[in-house]
């Protein structure tokens, strides 16, 4: 697992987030013992029974441009048996086998706690749904029905946007069913978190509200982005705000500032290190949650053939994570493994 440029980060409680996107190839584990058969699973049966959540079992496919990849809700990626990266798309070669979040960091009493998983061949480290802002745990019937990515595109989101009011405008269940909120929300403050997929308050009533314009936010018009001369200068002149917090009509429950959609295609999901014990990597599990992004664009350039992955990773339990590091663990195959000449770019 290569460090981050060794950078050391710190996660703080509830409040902060870390969030990083990696783009495939930046980080890869050269000599990673390969995949070999099937799953060893017996010897932590006893350890999944006292779960409360059982493993994924959803995964879907990431297919906008020339690729094709495989993405669990598990955490685990491009494979299932075999290699499911497959490039070009319409083919059957594929350019990488495994990846995953791999996590770790060192508690207040000095413990090692760490989230990292490899081809799920001894159980799991990550659960899917978010956890309970009280006490950073889940029940069995969140974990079961976030085991599923909602699959959206940008240009769904833009005429919906742009079409809502309309007469003859059929609404989505893309859009409709987006996971803007806890499915069975109750006002209770220690469940999960009120905001979870990101979405554009159009109303401003600070609910997820699609029949009055809401929309999975994409920030169609690069309103978000602060770094080009024509953005600073909008700052400047009043008309876009100096940091994304203070900007209207941002749904308020992101912390952090680009909580948005990315991509033409996202798979959005969210899941744990949280459920049961980490019976993959046998690591202490350290109570995160992460809302993950697969995304994909389709262009006439050489972003055509690459997919692109972010994590928000909230840190719901009651203590700071010190010595963090966390990396996207990959094991690339070039079609063949045992002939495979590959490195990575820092
Ligand atoms: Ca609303
Ligand atoms: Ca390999
Ligand atoms: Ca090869």
């Amino acid at each position: 697992m290569m460090k981050s440029n060794n950078k050391k980060y710190i996660i703080g409680m509830n409040t902060k987030l870390l969030y990083i996107i990696a783009l495939i190839l930046i980080v890869s584990t050269t000599n990673a013992e390969r995949f070999k058969g099937d799953p060893i699973r017996k010897e932590n049966a006893a350890m999944q029974k006292a779960a409360a959540c059982l493993p994924a079992t959803s995964s879907s496919e990431l297919n906008v441009n020339n690729v094709r990849a495989y993405i669990e809700t598990s955490g685990s990626m491009w494979f299932k048996e075999i290699a499911r990266y497959v490039v070009p798309k319409s083919g059957s070669a594929s350019s990488m086998f495994a990846a995953a979040l791999w996590i770790g960091g060192i508690d207040i009493t000095g413990q090692l706690k760490l989230a990292a998983i490899r081809f799920r061949q001894h159980g799991d480290d990550f659960w899917p749904g978010p956890l309970n802002l009280r006490g950073a745990d889940i029940e069995q019937a969140t974990c079961t029905y976030y085991d599923r990515h909602f699959i959206m595109e940008k240009k769904t989101a833009l005429e919906h946007k742009l079409k809502y009011a309309d007469a003859d405008y059929a609404m989505p269940n893309s859009i409709r069913d987006w996971p803007a909120h806890p499915f069975n929300y109750t006002g209770d403050k220690s469940g999960p978190s009120y905001y979870l997929a990101p979405f554009f308050d159009a109303d401003g009533d600070g609910t997820y509200t699609p029949e009055n314009g809401d929309y999975p936010y994409y920030d169609f018009d690069n309103e978000l982005c602060p770094w080009t001369d024509e953005n600073r200068a909008r700052a400047a002149r009043g008309e876009l705000p100096q940091t994304f917090e203070t900007k209207n009509n941002i749904s308020s429950g992101g912390i952090m500032a680009d909580q948005v959609l990315k991509g033409d295609q996202t798979l959005w999901w969210v899941f744990n290190d949280k459920g049961a014990a980490h019976t993959e990597s046998k690591g202490s599990p350290i109570g995160l949650e992460i809302r993950g992004q697969a995304f994909a664009f389709a262009t006439n350039d050489e972003l055509n053939n690459m997919t692109f992955y972010s994590y928000e990773i909230i840190n719901r339990s009651s203590y700071e994570l010190t010595e963090t590091y966390f990396s996207q663990w990959v094991d690339p195959d070039l079609g063949y493994a045992r002939d495979d000449y590959i490195g990575c770019d820092v």
